[in-house]
């Protein structure tokens, strides 16, 4: 009978309009916002099966399309312990999305059975949106599809998609922190504090940091942050949305990484460091103008990553933590020169996985702290339960240096939103390793030099037809794409060829996007021009 109820809602308020497929991609479900409302309200439905299946623990749901333009919208789910959904149940999403509204009522009951979930338990969705024009209406779909099947909506309103990630781990483990906006400042912006008032401000650091929001979620919320600041950062914001500035148009960290350019609605001014948070603020990159503001220096996921890594390093040496493994996860996208750096400079061990969070996050895990991101700008750092308590543990027993680098690391650890990938919180955390170290952009540029490299989209009739293995680094259909990218790339020098295990030709690949209905094309050599002549060849070969 409840069932009865769910069918006739679908009809009446939240009707499947288009037959266009979808597919439960690396960022849940993402397209025109118009052809997502009974998307988002049956992944209500689904949101309370899952959290039935775990055993009424709660589930997120997230409206959003990111660093997509305001006409696109999105929705995805969060598992309990601020994750992404399992991956065997990205197909059911599919399935239940995108089946008629005849047949929901028999589909909702067969995965029902398939899942085993017990409908007599209850069920708790948290239910967040991002800033675009059409998440309201989207989010009350999603609200009818918990309500129909008896499950309980909380709703967060805007918030960044890391804010509500935070909130859902938080209500199914209370030693996390609290479930709410506010107890994520009080953790995250707290423990920046904390460390702050240790710090004297000294050397090239700045405290001033300008910031482009995107005129999306993350600048908003780092406005309210602003005002808490006590003067430890002094935040100067641009792109919050006002003044007729366009989400993610022309902004945004994604803009910035993929177009090697500024964002409009800025006031640049030489030298001084920019962060670039992406439309829902789980991406962060850095910037800054040279001395006549001419030309831009990208500061990337990579470069967070290292710059990170480095400093935790040092921080265990200090605190005597030997013991504790360190990791880098990176992807195919990241720059040559950061996975050169790390492995011959830093000594960190490096892992490369394919695109999507999801993997970088899981392969992060299997050190004692795991540091991932991905070129674009998303990622985290993670502790393994032994580091934690290996480190409060030198925190109360360690010598007087040994505690005062284990308390600074316990206070970092307490910045780091350990879900996902989250530009504030990595904002803070990348601050504070520039403040102790006395450093501006120049000196954190001046680390490595990235290779010069170039992204493409490529529109092709099906983009599937491209399928990938090792990490995404080697193509395997359609065939011989793959030996014709050998190549091409084997008439460019790599600009590598001080790397160890050094291959001298030029870098390229391709793989389909997931989140696009494009195939992406990576190029890396030694000049620019050589960069963008060779993905323009690869293009032409996938095309
Ligand atoms: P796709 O569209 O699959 O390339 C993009 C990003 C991913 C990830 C997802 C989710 C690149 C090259 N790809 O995926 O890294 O962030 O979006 O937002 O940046
Ligand atoms: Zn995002």
């Amino acid at each position: 009978s409840s069932l009865r109820v769910v069918y006739a809602f679908a009809r009446e308020m939240h009707p499947k309009t288009t037959d266009v497929f979808i597919e439960y991609g690396t960022a849940g479900f993402r397209t025109k916002a118009n052809l997502l409302e009974h998307v988002v309200y049956r992944m209500g439905l689904l949101a309370v099966l899952r959290s039935r299946c775990k055993n009424g623990r709660t589930i997120g749901l997230m409206i959003t399309a990111s660093h997509n333009l305001e006409p696109d919208n999105g929705v995805k789910l969060i598992d309990p312990d601020g994750e992404m959904l399992e991956q065997s149940w990205e197909e059911i999403a599919t399935r239940l999305a995108n089946v008629s509204d005849n047949d929901l009522e028999s589909t909702t009951g067969e995965i029902i059975k398939q899942v085993n979930a017990d409908m007599a338990l209850k069920a708790s969705v948290y239910i967040g949106m991002d800033t675009r024009y059409t998440s309201p209406r989207l989010a009350a779909a999603a609200v009818h599809g918990v309500i129909a099947l008896k499950g309980t909506p909380k709703e967060f309103g805007i918030v960044t998609t890391p804010i509500l990630h935070f909130c859902v781990k938080c209500r199914n483990d209370n030693t996390y922190g609290t479930p709410t906006e506010e107890g994520y400042y009080e953790k995250i912006v707290g423990a920046f504090k904390n460390i702050r008032q240790k710090l004297p401000v000294y050397g090239a650091y700045s405290t001033t940091l300008h910031v482009d929001g995107a005129n999306g979620v993350g600048g908003k919320k780092l406005n309210i942050i602003r005002k808490s600041l006590d003067g430890e950062l002094d935040l100067v914001l641009f792109n919050l949305g006002g003044n007729g500035g366009k989400l993610n148009l022309n902004c945004g960290a994604d803009f910035v990484k993929v177009s090697q350019k500024p964002p409009v609605g800025m006031e640049l001014t030489p030298l001084q460091r920019v962060a670039s948070l992406d439309g829902d603020g789980d991406r962060l990159v850095y910037f800054y103008m040279d001395e006549d503001c001419k030309n831009m220096h990208l500061l990337d996921g990579d470069r967070i990553a290292t710059l990170l890594a480095s400093f935790i390093m040092d921080q265990l040496k200090a605190c005597g933590a030997r013991d504790l493994r360190i990791g880098l996860v990176q992807t195919a996208y990241a720059n040559g020169a950061s996975t050169r750096y790390i492995t011959d400079d830093l000594k960190i061990p490096v892992t490369c996985v394919k695109t999507g969070v999801k993997h970088l996050h899981h392969a992060a895990l299997s050190y004692d702290v795991g540091v991932y991101f991905e070129a674009n700008g998303h990622g985290t750092v993670v502790y393994s339960d032994t580091a934690k308590s290996v480190i409060r543990k030198i925190a109360l027993d360690g010598d007087a240096e040994e505690r005062k680098a284990a308390e600074l690391l316990l206070n970092f650890i307490d910045m780091t939103n350990e879900t996902v990938g989250d530009a504030i919180s990595d904002l803070f955390m990348v601050e504070t390793v520039l403040c102790a170290r006395g450093h501006d952009a120049r000196h954190w540029y001046n680390t490595y030099k990235d290779l010069p490299c170039r992204q493409l989209k490529v529109t092709v009739e099906d983009r599937n037809a491209i399928s990938t293995a090792d990490a995404e680094r080697q193509c395997t259909s359609p065939a011989g794409l793959q030996a014709r990218i050998d190549e091409l790339s084997s008439a460019y020098d790599s600009g590598r060829a001080f790397l160890s295990s050094a291959y001298d030709s030029g870098r390229a690949f391709v793989r389909p996007s997931g989140t696009e209905d494009v195939v992406r094309v990576y190029a890396e050599a030694d000049s620019q021009h050589s960069a963008d002549k060779l993905a323009a060849e690869v293009a032409q070969a996938v095309y």
